[in-house]
């Protein structure tokens, strides 16, 4: 009998490995942010996980060491995260955004609102440099009412619903809005971002991590401002203060060049210059007699100033535009 035992033993042993060698297989970011409940939660929160990481997409400066990264495998949603350095031992100083890091024994945990891998000494969490220079997410392009702004009540400020939850984290970039409002939230450093679609509209957004800020707010932050995109992070916020009640997602502008004014060659106003914008310049190909104020549809625009005909000058003007990514 206790021979059989042992071989038992002995055959599971051989297909499942030494006990110590057993742990769980690496998650994706998306398996550790997505879920159906309605208050966002990730189902491993509490855990100490092994996760695949993601690229970094940003560093914040003068904050609590931490990396956002993101998975470019999951571009629609549930797709990001946020690693903070509780060890504050700056292990994260070498590591440069377009790395790819994956991380080893990191403690999931919701911390006001928003979804976090905790890099702590007493975990034994590790990390590894497993590609570097990768090319950045595209921000996705959300309507303002996927991100909308808290609704405010007699002793709160609270979203409508966590729609959004699944933008947490990742870059993404809303059209056509201005700025219409300053000092909001708990920390009172959040705008209000109005579509000028529909003003019905509108989310708040931050610079809190942005690296070119001034003060408060990036100096491009004025009432009134128009910007044709704002590309940032989404992130959740739950907090109370003076008796307030607050919850609310907020977009995190990283540096300058989030805030976009100008798309000279954006000729479908999406706040873009990709394929579909040569399409609707390549309609007006050799058309001549361009004239005030349309321009044959803004084609003629080549360098030298608009001279009546959609030639060459214009394609190659529209070609620095699209290389340039405006
Ligand atoms: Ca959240
Ligand atoms: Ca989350
Ligand atoms: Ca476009
Ligand atoms: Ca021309």
């Amino acid at each position: 009998m206790m021979r059989s035992i042992v071989a038992v033993i002995t055959v599971i042993a051989s297909v499942v490995g030494p006990v110590q060698m057993l742990r769980a297989d690496e998650l994706s970011i998306y398996e550790i942010q997505y879920t159906t409940d309605p208050n966002g939660a990730s189902p491993q929160d509490g855990n100490i996980v092994d996760c695949l990481g993601g690229i970094v997409t940003h560093k914040p400066p003068r904050i609590k060491p931490r990396l956002i990264i993101q998975d470019p495998d999951y571009p629609v949603g549930w797709g990001a995260i946020q690693v903070k350095d509780l060890s504050s031992t700056g292990v994260f100083a070498d590591v440069n955004v377009g790395d790819w890091v994956s991380l080893t024994n990191v403690l999931v945990e919701e911390s006001k609102g928003t979804t976090f891998l905790q890099y702590m000494a007493e975990n034994e969490a590790d990390f590894t440099i497993v590609s570097t220079g990768n090319p950045l997410p595209e921000p996705l392009t959300v309507a303002a009412d996927e991100i909308a702004a808290p609704v405010e009540d007699l002793d709160s400020w609270l979203v409508a619903n966590h729609d959004a939850e699944k933008y947490e984290s990742m870059l993404i970039k809303i059209i056509d809005v201005n700025v219409e409002g300053l000092g909001y939230g708990k920390a009172y450093d959040n705008y209000m971002l109005q579509s000028n679609a529909d003003p019905n509209f509108a989310c708040w957004a931050s610079d809190y991590m942005n690296d070119d800020i001034a003060g408060i707010y990036h100096p491009y932050v004025v009432i009134g401002r128009y910007f044709c995109g704002v590309v940032g992070v989404l992130e959740q916020y739950t907090a109370e203060r003076d008796g307030i009640d607050y919850d609310y997602y907020q977009l995190l502008t990283t540096s300058t060049a989030d805030f976009v004014i100008d798309q000279t060659a954006d000729f479908d106003g999406d706040c873009d210059v990709d394929f579909a914008d040569f399409g609707l310049f390549a309609q007006h190909w050799l058309q001549t007699g361009c004239a005030e104020p349309d321009w044959c549809g803004g084609a003629d625009f080549g360098d030298d100033d608009p001279d009546g005909i959609v030639w060459m000058a214009d394609l190659a003007e529209f070609a620095r535009y699209w290389l340039a990514g405006n």
